[in-house]
């Protein structure tokens, strides 16, 4: 099935006519493809977006509302097609799309749709002067967002929904390596009625497409989620353009494991911390850090967990891991693998490729649990950002933290403990913009999200994100107050 740009409520083919192949991972095919637009694509969009934003940021809050919740409702109802979509494209496990990846693009869209209803600006008197300072939050205008292929609807939709809830409009591009959901909510913002030219789709590659709309100069704000290296050229070039930069890039997050934990949760979460989405989450748990008093315990427990997954055609409801999302990268990630002992790790389990039948082409890959000794090697410091672990004991507080923050990603971290005194004294130190105590990936959307150091700057989430997507402009009031404090004189 070939994609189109969405520009002004129209599918268009690219300008240049050139096409980039679209591989269905679980077979290794291309089925499909998808335009590489340029600059010219990129221009016809942002003309589209102006075009529409002196209306919508306009239209009243009410009728923003409830596009954004119709959006929402048809999301909701067109699931299965957009489920089976999202996993043919990435490769995930069609029952994991169906329960998280498409729910929360819905969720998206309904959070931001009721956030903005309740977003409110300050207002400050400025006692004694005789004045009253308030504060208009006014959208930015016509605003980028790009998303990479991770959760590909999931991502796209929570930086889109609050952009146009706050009132801009939208020159947005997912990941090329994954168009497909974000092609067909196309049509689902024309049979929601987003008026024309509010969001418009391009596709293509990071360096022709995603570059356009980052140089774009009238472009006001990038909202990027993406790797770190992609996000430090963006910076470079969006910088002395003095554009507003939303960036949410990697991570390599540690999961620490005391043996005061419940300790059943604990091994049936990091399961999950490590290889829900293949792996592929940028807040998976990756370095695994276990006390040394339950260490060979978990180990044992740990492989034997693992080799339970069930690795095959994510189609099949029965699969918990599903294909790469290319070639390229899961070429990427089995070389880690393959220099593990290099690196000073020990395989514990996985590490091969898997074959899966009738699906020989795929790209499937065992997890994998190897064993480190040193906090500071390569399997440890870089993000493989696959279904591979590392795991190590340690022995105290202060050893655990300092491992924990010894690396230049900051994104998010997960604790395992019942001891109180400890958590409070730790999630103060931990160099990360999230903390999760018990559990992993529990979401509230009114929460800030986000990291620190490399994985990013700026937060999404709630309140948050409608900062970002407006500009807060300071109105200030002088008043005279007559000796009786009226207007009126008697
Ligand atoms: O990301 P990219 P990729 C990490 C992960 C992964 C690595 C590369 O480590 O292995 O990033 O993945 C667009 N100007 N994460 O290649 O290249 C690109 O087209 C403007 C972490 O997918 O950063 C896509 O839409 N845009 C991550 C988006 O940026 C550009 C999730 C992300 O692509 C661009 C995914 C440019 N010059 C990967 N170059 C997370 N933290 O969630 C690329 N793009």
């Amino acid at each position: 099935m070939n994609i189109q740009n969405y520009i002004y409520g129209r599918f268009i083919d690219p300008v240049s006519n050139e096409w980039i192949d679209n591989y269905n991972p679980s077979v290794g095919q291309v089925y499909g493809q998808t335009p590489n637009s340029g600059k010219e694509d990129v221009e016809k969009a942002f003309q589209a977006a102006n075009k529409a934003f002196p209306s919508w940021s306009n239209t009243s809050i009410d009728e923003r509302s409830r596009i954004l919740l119709k959006i929402a409702q048809l999301i909701t109802e067109k699931q299965s097609e957009l489920a089976a979509a999202e996993s043919k494209d990435n490769g995930k496990p069609l029952a994991l799309a169906t329960a998280i990846d498409i729910p929360r693009a819905s969720a998206n869209f309904r959070f931001f749709a009721n956030a903005i209803t309740q977003f409110a600006s300050e207002a400050h008197e400025s006692v004694g002067m005789d004045a009253m300072n308030f504060t208009l939050r006014q959208p930015l205008g016509v605003v980028g967002c790009i998303s990479p292929w991770n959760l590909p609807l999931y991502l796209f939709t929570w930086k889109i929904a609050p952009a146009l809830a706050a009132g801009n409009c939208v020159v947005a591009k997912p990941s090329e390596v994954t168009p497909m959901t974000a092609f067909l909510l196309g049509e689902i913002c024309n049979r929601a009625g987003l008026p024309k030219g509010v969001l418009n789709i391009v596709h293509g590659l990071g360096t022709t497409t995603g570059q356009a709309i980052v140089a774009h100069p009238k472009i006001k704000a990038i909202s990027f989620t993406g790797g770190t290296q992609t996000g430090a050229h963006i910076a470079r070039v969006a910088a002395p353009m003095f554009k507003k930069l939303s960036l949410e890039l990697g991570g390599k997050n540690p999961n620490i494991i005391f043996s005061d934990c419940d300790y059943e949760n604990m091994l049936h979460t990091t399961v999950r911390s490590s290889f829900a989405n293949q792996g592929q989450i940028c807040l998976c748990g990756s370095r695994i850090f276990v006390e040394r008093g339950i260490y060979q315990r978990f180990k044992v427990d740990f492989v034997e967990a693992v080799s339970k997954l069930k690795i095959g055609d994510p189609a099949n409801p029965k699969t918990d891991i599903g294909a790469l999302v290319s070639d390229q990268h899961l070429k990427k990630v089995t070389s880690y693998i393959a220099n593990a002992h290099k690196y000073g790790g020990t395989v514990l389990f996985g590490g091969n490729n898997v074959q899966v039948e009738g699906l020989e082409h795929g790209y499937y890959l065992q997890p994998t649990i190897i064993e480190v000794q040193d906090n500071q090697c390569k399997l440890n410091q870089e993000e493989i950002f696959g279904p591979v672990v590392t795991i190590m004991p340690f022995d105290t507080e202060e050893e655990v933290l300092q491992m924990a923050n010894d690396i230049t990603y900051g994104l998010s971290a997960t604790l395992w403990t019942n001891n109180l005194n400890r958590t409070m004294q730790m999630v103060k130190q931990i160099q990360a913009g999230i903390v999760w105590i018990n559990t992993w990936l529990l979401r509230d959307l009114r929460t800030p999200f986000g990291g620190v150091k490399n994985s990013g700057v700026g937060r999404e989430g709630g309140f948050e994100a409608l900062r970002f997507f407006t500009e807060p402009k300071n109105i200030c009031i002088k008043y005279q107050t007559s000796e009786n404090g009226l207007t009126t004189k008697k």
